[in-house]
Parts: structure tokens; C-alpha cells; sequence
């Protein structure tokens, strides 16, 4: 690309004829946001994960230690997390906003019960931006 051409392909980015908000959210419309999500004893890491409604994500979530679950109740997840397995893919587009628990769903163990994490669902693209 000459000099010449090139300078005119930044005037074209920089002059707001392709917005970058525009080709991002063509982006996400093709494929789901991957989230890497970590089971351990006794916790998720990301403890809360949030997404935007009507956001494609996809959690890969893996056990790091025994075997564990991961369920969202009001999300209708429920999948078991083998020790040293791949991760499980869930591929989720709220369309609720709120807060939902993620729990374990398999006794892992004396902390089973206070292993807890959320999804988070908010409205408008807060969740994209990050
Ligand atoms: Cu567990």
C-alpha cells in the first residue's frame, strides 16, 4: 500500500464512515464471547461473570482440581465437570437481566455449599464493554 492509499485508509477510519462500535457489535452477532470459567474447591473464578442481555457467551468451564458441576438454576444449566477433563462449552444469551447463582452441583467436599458464583445479566451493552 503506497503512502498515498494509506493515509486515505486512516482518514477513512478516523472520519466515523465505519464506526468502531459498529464493527464490534457485528462481530459479537457472529459468534459467542468465550468466558474461561475455573471449578476449584470451593469456589468459581470468575466468582461473577457478566454479560449484557441479549449477549451471545460462551462459558468453557473446567474443573481444576475433583470433579464438580456447574447449574444455573433459572438458566436451565446443569452440567458435570470431570477432574482433568476438557472444559464443557455452555452457550447462553440471557434475555433477563438479574443476578443468577451459579452453584455447584456435584459434593465436591466439606466446602461444597459455600461454593457459589453469579451471573450477572445487565441491560444495554454494559457488559460487552469490558
Ligand atoms: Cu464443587
Amino acid at each position: 500500500m503506497s503512502l498515498n492509499k494509506y493515509a486515505f485508509f486512516c482518514a477513512l477510519l478516523t472520519s466515523g464512515l465505519v464506526p468502531a462500535s459498529q464493527i464490534a457489535s457485528a462481530r459479537q452477532a457472529a459468534e459467542p464471547r468465550v468466558i474461561e470459567v475455573v471449578a476449584r474447591r470451593y469456589a468459581f473464578e470468575p466468582a461473577e461473570i457478566q454479560v449484557a442481555v441479549g449477549e451471545a457467551v460462551r462459558l468453557m468451564v473446567r474443573s481444576a482440581d475433583g470433579l464438580h458441576g456447574i447449574e444455573i438454576k433459572q438458566l436451565k444449566v446443569r452440567k458435570e465437570l470431570e477432574r482433568g477433563a476438557e472444559p464443557v462449552a455452555i452457550d447462553l444469551t440471557p434475555d433477563t437481566a438479574g443476578r443468577f447463582p451459579i452453584l455447584c452441583s456435584e459434593f465436591c467436599g466439606d466446602g461444597h455449599e459455600d461454593m457459589k458464583g453469579a451471573l450477572v445479566v445487565v441491560a444495554g451493552d454494559g457488559g460487552a464493554a469490558r
